[in-house]
């Protein structure tokens, strides 16, 4: 398939490229944090989605060289804002469920880390669910091992994937996301409204901080804050933005 024999020379041809999306912080009303997206500019076919090409290259096995240039480069990025004066603040990267198992994950951020010079602290991994149902035993090391280190873990896309409540008490993570599919229409839907406020009160319960993804309106925003979720993202504050304007927007926003 064209698109798949294309993102093998997609990294060499330094066709990637890092979006940044800020996190709000509920009480302050600050950008505390900004989440790594990846594009593809593709000569051929202009911006593609991550949605259509990160399952290629799960397929495919391209996804551990993505998955580390994605890692470097947002570590380097934020490093540099850093060195720039910008208010300090973590970023956070997906990684995929592949990646999670390989066992030179931890060796590599490590590396990564040294090699850009940015402290673990600064440094967030977004995982789903799904990343645990092949082994948790060994996930929950793996997360352990990393929160040991200083790294943040964040349950991504909380809700939509198959963990189950009874595990959610076993794993170390700092933070839960609330799938944006819970937001939209979240007002109008009396199930879904029940449904983000249970998981707000539980990630509180847990000592978890809860974000809001998906975020369009004042209204769900105000909705939100009402029921105490802890930060927020969405196209309401800002649309994934290339890092020039992800940095100018830092300096504007307060
Ligand atoms: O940014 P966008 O909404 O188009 O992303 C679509 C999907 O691709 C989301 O599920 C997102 O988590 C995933 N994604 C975006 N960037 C990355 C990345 O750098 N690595 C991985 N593994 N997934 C990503
Ligand atoms: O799976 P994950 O949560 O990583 O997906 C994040 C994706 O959600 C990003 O690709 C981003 O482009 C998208 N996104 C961020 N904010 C909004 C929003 O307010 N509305 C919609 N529809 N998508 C959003
Ligand atoms: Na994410
Ligand atoms: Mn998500």
């Amino acid at each position: 398939m064209q698109l798949e024999n294309d993102l093998k020379s997609a990294l060499h041809g330094g066709q990637f490229t890092l979006y940044y999306q800020p996190k709000i912080d509920a009480s302050s009303g600050g950008i505390i944090g900004a989440e790594a997206l990846i594009r593809w500019m593709h000569p051929d076919f202009g911006v593609v989605s991550p949605a259509k090409f990160i399952p290629l290259a799960e397929n495919s096995g391209v996804i551990l060289d993505i998955d580390e240039w994605v890692l470097r480069e947002a570590c380097r990025q934020n490093k540099a804002w850093q060195d720039q004066g910008l208010a300090k603040f973590p970023v956070a990267v997906n990684i995929s469920a592949r990646h999670f198992y390989q066992s030179n994950l931890l060796p590599m951020i490590t590396r990564i880390l040294e090699e850009t010079g940015l402290a673990p602290q600064y440094l967030v991994l977004e995982i789903t669910e799904g990343t645990l149902i092949r082994n948790v035993e060994y996930g929950v090391r793996v997360m352990e091992d990393l929160r040991k280190m200083g790294i943040h873990i964040s349950m991504d896309d909380f809700g939509t994937g198959y963990s189950s409540l009874s595990q959610l008490d076993r794993l170390p993570i700092n933070e839960m996301k609330l799938d944006r599919s819970f937001i939209q229409g979240l007002m109008e839907d009396s199930k879904k409204s029940s449904i983000v406020r249970a998981v707000i009160e539980l990630g509180h319960h847990m000592d978890l901080r809860v974000v809001a993804e998906g975020i369009e309106s004042p209204d769900e925003l105000k909705y939100l804050a009402n029921l105490e979720c802890d930060q927020f993202q969405g196209y309401f504050f800002s649309r994934p933005l290339p890092s020039g304007e992800f940095s100018a927007f830092v300096r504007h926003w307060d």
